[in-house]
């Protein structure tokens, strides 16, 4: 299991670093979608990736699902602590367990409760979203409905915005709240995610959660990827932001499969 040294230590990079990652120019982003237990997919993007050309974004959903929760967990955990500037690991709904459960969950339904609870805080400390300069924000699900980038820095863990970023879908759809998710997964439309883009002035948004949703949405500006096997997939696949390359839609980044 993971142990209580490891959790206490990245507490203090996750409290220093906060809510809203600033990613640099000079490197290639490299984002990686859910991985939910599959570590092989882990080992295999720090492998190829984890070096100083690179800086790797995680997309959430490291745990329940697949064969190894807790060890691509761990092994996450402990490479964030190696390698505080060079991989950043953002929350989705199924590190928010402090705050909502989540199904499935045999992860966090096999830990003992103070495993439970010292997982759960710590988790509960992961940043939101990255934010690259070329007009790009990474996130688990869905765009929060703030006036500015720097205001997710202060979004509250439960909060609307909170629920919208780590469990928002996208719909190909006219319209901004297709359903308002009460028991479960909000589902919004064409409409909000082109209101709330112009006004944060992004041109791109990458995201992961659904693992049915088309890669492409709302003219190439969404782009949802995935990089897990649990679900039945038989292809892995990261996507690259290269500093010298101009981004105009999510086109501009480029797939690899792992
Ligand atoms: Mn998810």
């Amino acid at each position: 299991m993971i142990g209580q040294e490891l959790l206490s230590d990245v507490v203090e990079i996750f409290e220093k670093q906060g809510r809203l990652i600033e990613l640099p120019k000079d490197k290639t982003i490299v984002f990686v979608g859910d991985t939910h237990g599959d570590v092989e997919a882990t080992e295999r993007v720090f492998d190829r990736f984890l070096d100083t050309n690179h800086l790797i974004v995680f997309l959430g959903d490291y745990v329940d699902r697949g064969p190894d929760s807790a060890g691509n967990l761990e092994l996450i955990l402990q490479t964030k602590l190696a390698h505080p500037e060079a991989i950043f690991p953002l929350m989705g709904n199924h590190e928010g367990w402090a705050v909502v459960t989540v199904s499935p969950a045999d992860f966090w339904e096999q830990l003992n409760r103070q495993e439970e609870q010292h997982i759960a805080s710590t988790l509960s400390l992961l940043p939101f979203a990255a934010w690259h300069p070329s007009g790009v924000l990474a996130l688990h699900g869905a765009l929060p409905d703030t006036d500015s980038i720097e205001a997710i820095q202060d979004i509250k863990l439960g909060s609307s915005d909170w629920r919208r970023i780590t469990w928002g879908d996208w719909m190909d759809a006219p319209g901004t709240v297709l359903d308002p998710g009460a028991l479960g997964r909000p589902v919004y439309g064409r409409d909000a995610f082109e209101t709330i883009l112009n006004r944060l002035g992004l041109k791109v948004l990458i995201r992961s959660h659904q693992p049915h949703a088309p890669a492409y949405l709302y003219e190439d500006r969404c782009l949802t990827i995935f990089t897990s096997k649990a679900y039945g997939g038989t292809h892995r696949y990261v996507a690259l932001l290269r500093s010298e390359k101009a981004i105009r839609t999510a086109r501009d980044l480029e797939l690899v499969e792992i």
